[in-house]
């Protein structure tokens, strides 16, 4: 790792169909000011590309990864097994259990490797771009103010009364 201030945030996802999910984890982290690289890695179908990148991740400044997987979702554990990297998983809201089968499968990690697990959907996917820059946060001060202000805007745009 050469740069402890300038980590980056690697997202990937095992299809094209999660990126209409994934996308907003860019979003997200777009707004915050931390930089990412976004790519396609199944751990099924393209096993030997997940193996390149998760062993050369720390070489190439990645600080957080957050792994986006449907139905049987071992990507994010399998990905967190190759780097002592923190890992976060987003469960996609697969077709036929409604991302159950994501969910159950990311966060059902025997102990030795862990997976930080989101909610399903775009729920987890925006949750795990905050959590990201949180732990980039932890060195980086202008990231922690940015986060600072999104979360002061939130609780300035919840109503005091309903109507
Ligand atoms: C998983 O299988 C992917 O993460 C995706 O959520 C799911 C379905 O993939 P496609 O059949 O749409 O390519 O590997």
């Amino acid at each position: 790792m050469k740069n402890n201030k300038n980590l980056k945030v690697a997202i990937v996802m095992g299809s094209q169909s999660d990126y209409k999910t994934m996308r907003l984890v860019e979003k997200v982290l777009k707004n915050l000011g931390v930089s990412f690289k976004t790519l396609i890695i199944s751990a099924h179908r393209t096993p030997k590309r997940m193996y390149d990148f998760a062993s050369k991740a720390k070489k190439n400044n990645f600080g957080v990864i957050i792994a986006g997987a449907g139905g049987s979702a071992h990507l994010p554990g399998m990905i967190s097994a190759l780097t002592t990297i923190p890992v976060l998983g987003v469960p996609i809201e697969s077709k036929k259990l409604k991302g159950l089968d994501s969910l159950l499968s990311i966060a059902q990690m025997p102990k030795g490797i862990p997976v930080g697990t989101l909610a399903i959907g775009e729920d987890g996917a925006i949750n795990s771009a905050l959590l990201a820059a949180s732990i980039i946060a932890n060195n980086n001060s202008k990231i922690r103010m940015k986060l600072e202000n999104w979360r002061l805007l939130q609780s300035r745009s919840v109503k005091k009364r309903p109507k």
